[in-house]
């Protein structure tokens, strides 16, 4: 039997290039390999205040980019979180299990909540939920960013922790981070990863950016001082542009900075908006082919698979733990 890898996304804001290098481009490399899930994840997108008439386009939307980025569901399950009740119950039986000093921890809290009287108590379990998506489907790999990394370690901890009190029940997930992309930078700031959420829209590349806009935010992206085009660690604005281009063109680290001997920072920006626009076009086409009754469809057979499974783990659980 097939492996298996559980994954997803937020349907909340645009998906940008660092959503596609970290984890999207991966979930396609590895949808032959591996019995693959990929999951919208809109239970989670109502964690930070959101509006509930936009919520259900862009869970439609994101299926949309999952098959436009090369998803196959002739390969893959792709399904909505909320089609498979399993996992908000199975994040009940986890939550009971996690301790307070353990999501408090979770760095991605406190970048959005902490010290905020008013942040949701959903903010703070939500690696909960984010476990109970794993560990449901028995998932041996697990490929993210590694913003999500956290989060993985403490899916793993709980896994450990109901097999060792209640029995074996659940598989141990391993990450799968990619060795280049892994987190990719805001174009205005080489610190701060690349994000949806991101008040300055400048800082990343949505894949549904047309050509103006892309050519324009590479432009504006921020450079270090000096002139060579490298990898050096001390240059994170250059690397990060750089790692962009690496990934696109799909040429090797060493050809890159040999490519590029002598440019300058123009003509490299030239190259590099000319390389994401075409990497980006046919996408932007593929996008508009799923018309919603295929869509449709598609979650539909997507939610009945994952069902089957999810509902089969759960009811291990809940024999485990005196439930039922
Ligand atoms: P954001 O911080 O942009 O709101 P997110 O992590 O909340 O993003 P998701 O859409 O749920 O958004 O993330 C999907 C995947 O993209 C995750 O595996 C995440 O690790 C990865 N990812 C997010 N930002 C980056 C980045 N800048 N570079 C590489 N991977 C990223
Ligand atoms: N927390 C992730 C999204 C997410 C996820 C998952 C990723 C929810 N459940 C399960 C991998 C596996 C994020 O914010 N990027």
């Amino acid at each position: 039997m097939k492996k298996r890898i559980f994954s997803g996304a937020q349907p909340t804001g645009e998906l940008h290039i660092g959503n596609y290098l970290g984890a999207l481009k991966n979930w396609v490399a590895l949808q032959d390999e591996y019995a693959s899930f990929y999951c919208i994840v809109n239970l989670h997108a109502i964690t930070l205040p959101q509006d509930p008439k936009v919520l259900r386009q862009k869970t439609l939307d994101l299926a949309r980019i999952y098959l436009a980025a090369g998803v196959d569901p002739e390969k893959c399950t792709i399904f909505i979180q909320s089609d498979v009740p399993e996992h908000a119950e199975l994040t009940w039986v986890l939550s009971c299990l996690t301790r307070m000093g353990e999501l408090e921890r979770m760095t991605q809290f406190k970048d959005k909540g902490k010290g905020n009287e008013r942040a949701g108590v959903g903010l703070f379990t939500y690696p909960v939920l984010m476990a109970a998506d794993i560990l449901l489907y028995q998932t041996d790999l697990v490929p993210i960013g590694q913003d999500q990394k956290q989060h993985l370690e403490l899916t793993r901890d709980l896994a450990e922790r109901f097999n060792r009190d209640f029995g074996d029940t659940f598989k141990i997930p391993e990450p799968f981070i990619p060795p280049v992309g892994a987190k990719i930078m805001s174009l205005q700031d080489p610190a701060k990863k690349m994000s949806k959420s991101d008040e300055n829209l400048n800082g990343s590349i949505f894949l549904l950016d047309d050509a103006d806009t892309i050519t324009k935010k590479i432009k504006r992206a921020v450079t270090d001082s000096g002139t060579d085009i490298n990898f050096d660690e001390t240059r994170p604005a250059i690397k990060n542009l750089l790692t962009i281009y690496q990934l696109l063109s799909g040429k090797t680290a060493d050809e890159c900075v040999a490519h590029f001997a002598g440019s300058g920072y123009g003509d490299f920006k030239g190259q590099l908006a000319e390389t994401v626009v075409e990497f980006l076009r046919p996408f932007q086409v593929r996008i508009k082919e799923y018309d919603d009754a295929s869509l449709d469809a598609i979650l539909k057979r997507g939610a009945e698979k994952a069902r089957s499974i999810a509902s089969e783990t759960l009811q291990d659980v809940y024999k485990k733990t005196g439930i039922k």
